[in-house]
């Protein structure tokens, strides 16, 4: 039986990547940071199947004692401060958690089981204010917020042990995705809910940034699994992952709206809370190179992962709004 070890493993990447490689009968480990809320929804479906280790990402000694107890053959390293927006206001603490808790992980890898395979969750934010379009392996980065320069200090340290003490370190570079399971202050997420809640007469405008930008979404269900094709490879590589189209934040809204049957104009409020400093214009990737060496392929589209979204943050809100009803 393989063993996995995963952090980040309650969010949502961590819960599909979990799912799946539980399928696929692995033993997997799951790094639980202590908070005084824990937040379990994600993975509620397989948490008993799950073995749970307590560490930090910011914590080597930790780290090091995840690996020992887990003893990998695949490490997983979901864990970050992902959200882009909120790099501005705590840079530093994006810096710790997002860079340079690779190198811990990295370093815990190589110190206790340097034979196990190590994938970093790359990502397309490092491509930032583009160079080339659309934006493949080779594509030199220009990081437009702490995040992404955080991301692309994560993606060079990972090569780096890759070449340094030839431990199979892949890094995947993948564009947005997202899914039901994506946090409510992402973009497609923020969507979904609003168009749920207006949809049920439980909210009338929803507020949002800027509308221009274009990024390149595909469903979390289809990208996981570019993960863990990447670690069973003979050789270690990075690999782009995206779907090779880009829509705006004006189209999400269109279609959302439309799919309830509403006009997303009468909805939404340009509110420069939701605008950022500096901000990524476009994304569209290249993923030919994973398409041919790992034979990856997606399976859900964009229209489709929208009306999934909002399918589901219907029936959720539904479901709350009654239960709320009930009680009160
Ligand atoms: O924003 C625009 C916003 O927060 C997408 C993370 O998973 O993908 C994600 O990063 C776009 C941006 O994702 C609102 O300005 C407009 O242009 O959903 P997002 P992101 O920043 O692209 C990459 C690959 C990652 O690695 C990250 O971890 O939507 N936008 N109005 C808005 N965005 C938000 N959140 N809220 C708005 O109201």
């Amino acid at each position: 039986m393989k063993r996995a070890l995963i952090t980040g493993i309650t969010g949502q990447d961590g819960s599909y990547l979990a799912e799946f490689l539980l399928s696929k009968g692995y033993k997997v480990f799951g790094l639980r940071r202590r908070t005084s809320t824990p937040n379990y929804e994600n993975v509620q479906q397989v948490k008993d199947k799950i073995t749970w280790i307590s560490g930090d990402l910011t914590d080597l000694a930790s780290l090091i004692e995840a690996v020992r107890i887990s003893d990998p053959d695949e490490v997983y390293n979901l864990a970050a401060q992902s959200f882009v927006a909120a790099s501005w206001p705590q840079p530093l603490a994006t810096g710790h958690l997002t860079a340079i808790s690779v190198t811990n992980m990295l370093e815990a890898v190589r110190i206790v089981k340097p034979s196990a395979r190590f994938y970093q969750a790359s990502s397309s934010e490092m491509f930032g204010k583009v160079v080339e379009t659309p934006q493949r392996e080779t594509t030199p980065f220009y990081p437009r917020s702490p995040y992404g320069v955080a991301k692309v200090y994560g993606h060079w340290i990972t090569v780096n042990y890759r070449e340094s003490f030839n431990m199979f370190a892949c890094s995947g570079i993948l564009f947005n995705h997202e899914s039901p399971r994506r946090g409510l202050e992402f973009v497609t997420r923020k969507v979904s809910d609003g168009v749920a809640r207006i949809k049920l007469g439980l909210k009338h405008e929803l507020r949002m940034g800027n509308l221009e930008a274009l990024r390149d979404w595909g469903f979390a269900g289809d990208y996981v699994k570019a993960m863990w094709l990447m670690l069973q490879q003979e050789e270690p590589d990075d690999y782009v992952i995206s779907t090779g189209e880009t829509h705006s934040v004006r189209e999400l809204l269109e279609v959302a709206f439309s799919y309830v049957g509403l006009d997303y104009q009468q909805y939404v409020v340009i509110d420069p809370e939701f605008v950022r400093p500096a901000e990524v214009d476009l994304l569209l990737g290249d993923c030919s190179k994973a398409k041919e060496k790992l034979g990856w392929k997606l399976d859900v589209g964009f229209k489709q992962l929208i009306e999934m979204m909002v399918d589901e943050d219907l029936k959720r809100v539904r479901a709350e709004n009654n239960a709320f009803l009930l009680v009160n």
